[in-house]
This record gives C-alpha cells, structure tokens and sequence, in this order.
C-alpha cells in the first residue's frame, strides 16, 4: 500500500486522536462492522458460482421473502460482533426482536442496527447492494438492555455508514466530522481511504424515484417531479436526467458522489404506512451520512434524523440529497 494511502484503521485512530469522537470500543466496533463487509463482499461475489442467490423459504418481519445472502449477511454480522465485548445487543431488519448478547460475553455500550444487505431484490440480477449499519450508545440507566432502548432518534447516532458492493467495494463512514469513503483493496484485503471531506453539490439536475408508482403518489411529490419532467419550458427553467437503481445504498451513494435528490414518498398503495423504507437502519443512517456531507433529509415535513422512533421496524417517508432540491420539495409539503 503505497505510504500516502491511509488505512481504516489508522483513518480511525487519528479521528480519536484529532476529535476524541472514536473511544477504543467504538473503534473495534466499526473495525469488526468492516471486516464482516468485507466477508460478505467475498460471498456476494461468488454469485451463482456460490450456493448463495436465490430466495430462502421464509419471510422476515417486513413480510418480504428472505434472500439466501439476507440470511448470511445477518448471520456474519452477528457471529462477528457476539464476542468482542463492544455491544450491548443488535437489531437487524432480518429479525423480529434484538439479538441481545448472550451472557457468555462481555456486554458493551453500543447498540449495532443494520440491513444487512439492502436492495436484495437486486441479488440475482447482478445490481448493486450494500449493507447499512447504524449506530447508538445504550442509555446507561438501563440495566438489562431492551427493544425500548433502540428507540432514540437518528440525532443520537454516535456512527453510521454502509458499505456498497458494486464495481468496487466501497466503505463510506461517519463519526460526527464529515463523511470519508474506504475502497477495499482486495490485494491488501483492507480498505483504504479514498475520499474525505465528501460534499453533496445543493443543487442537482438528477433525480430519483420509482416513477411507475406516480399515479398513487402525493400532490406535493407529483407537483416537483412534473417540474423537473417540464424541464427548460417549465418553472424549473433547466432539464433534469433521471436514476433508480431500487438499491437504496447505489442511489445514495451517486448521490454523495454527484448529487441528487432521492425520493421514496407516501403513497396511496398502502396509505396506512407511512413509507416503504425503514427510520432505524436505513433512513436514519442515510440522513446523518447525507447532512454531514452538506445535504438535507426529510419526510416532507421534517427533518428525518428528529424523529422520535416508536417501533423498531417503523417505516418512513424519505426525501434526501442535496439540499436546495430537499428543501423545494419539503416546502410543497407545507
Ligand atoms: P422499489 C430495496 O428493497 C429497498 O428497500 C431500497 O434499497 C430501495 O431504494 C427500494 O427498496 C426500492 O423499492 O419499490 O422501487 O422496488
């Protein structure tokens, strides 16, 4: 590894030793969340070659069917993460109820919440995803961790990141001091720090959002897409080109890289949720990765990293990307 190129690792033991925001355990635990990518990685490029893609016979609680690669990315995060001592207990969108850590290990603070692999509808066909990780620090007058003790705002985040498995792996990160994105170097079979400091642009001529759904969304959504579609003759007076990879880590992760606003609104398919996407292992550590890098996220009517959570697996309406379009879209909401 050439001297200029920076390791996680040491990336981490600098930011403690420059903001004092990584404590050792903090530290071992995002070192362990990026070594189980990196082993999910490997299975996830396996593709037909490994027993691996394909559909499992169960259901989980989002009542979607479980991918093969659902069940070993959540079953590497856990078995990685059991023993070290840095977690007090985890929650996956995999599984019902948290996985507390069982008393033959130290617990820690930190509570881990991940999708272990987003977008898996997308397994089979050879598209990018990714795993999302947040996370909180347990609320220290709880003796016995519980599901209640999830339930903290995105504002509370201590970390959050994901890792995307795309032409690259690409692990994208933050403390709290701005976002920094690792490449993993299957030589070293480390990753290696390739951008800091990363910036979403406040405007964007790019959007994204599943547009077959169109006819059941919400006037304030329906109203902001037709103006982008109106292009130079419309209000927006300039043309806008359109992306949905349906990976969420994909979308977002162009967007940190050129910007854009990505959309997964309300709508009137199932008008008693209130989004697709869920608040705690998606939403929210997308939001906090997205404002740290200079963009804005919202449900329309506010910011989505405020939210107070009241189930686990709540889901939400999500508007994020650079800010000046967020904004636009959240005023038509008001
Ligand atoms: P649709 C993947 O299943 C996911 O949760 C996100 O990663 C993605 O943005 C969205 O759902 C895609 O949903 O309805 O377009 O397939």
């Amino acid at each position: 590894m050439p001297a200029s190129r920076v390791s996680l690792t040491r990336y981490l033991i600098e930011q403690e030793r420059d903001h004092g925001t990584i404590p050792p355990q903090l530290r071992l635990l995002l070192e362990v969340v990026a070594r189980s990518c990196k082993g999910i990685s490997l299975s996830v490029t396996k593709g037909a070659l490994g027993d691996i893609l394909g559909a499992t016979e169960s259901e989980n609680v989002q009542g979607e069917v479980q991918k093969k690669l659902d069940i070993i990315a959540n079953e590497v995060l856990i078995e990685a993460n059991e023993w070290g001592g840095h977690l007090a207990a985890m929650a996956s969108e995999e599984m019902d109820s948290i996985h507390v850590i069982p008393n033959r290990y130290p617990q820690g603070e930190y509570l881990l919440l991940f999708d272990p692999l987003d977008g898996s509808s997308n397994i089979d066909v050879n598209v990018s995803i990714g795993t999302i990780f947040s996370v909180l620090k347990k609320p220290t007058n709880s003796p016995a961790v519980t599901e209640a003790d999830f339930l903290q705002a995105g504002n509370q985040q201590v970390a959050a990141g994901y890792c995307v498995y795309g032409p690259q792996t690409t692990l994208v990160l933050t403390v709290g001091n701005g976002v920094a994105m690792f490449t993993l170097d299957r030589e070293q079979g480390s990753f290696v720090l390739t951008h800091e400091n990363v910036k979403v642009p406040e405007d964007t001529q790019e959007f994204a959002i599943n547009m077959s759904n169109m006819r059941h969304w919400d006037t304030p959504v329906k109203r902001y897409v037709d103006e982008c579609l109106a292009g130079t003759e419309g209000p927006r007076e300039k043309n806008f080109n359109m992306r949905w990879i349906a990976s969420m880590v994909a979308d977002v992760h162009r967007i940190l890289t050129r910007g854009g606003v990505f959309m997964y609104p309300w709508d009137k398919r199932e008008p008693n949720k209130p989004g697709k996407l869920r608040l705690m292992y998606e939403a929210n550590p997308m939001s906090w990765l997205i404002e740290q890098a200079g963009g804005a996220a919202t449900n329309g009517k506010q910011r989505i990293l405020d939210i107070k959570p009241d189930a686990l697996h709540q889901r939400v309406s999500v508007i994020l990307g650079s800010k000046n379009e967020v904004d636009r879209v959240t005023e038509y909401h008001a």
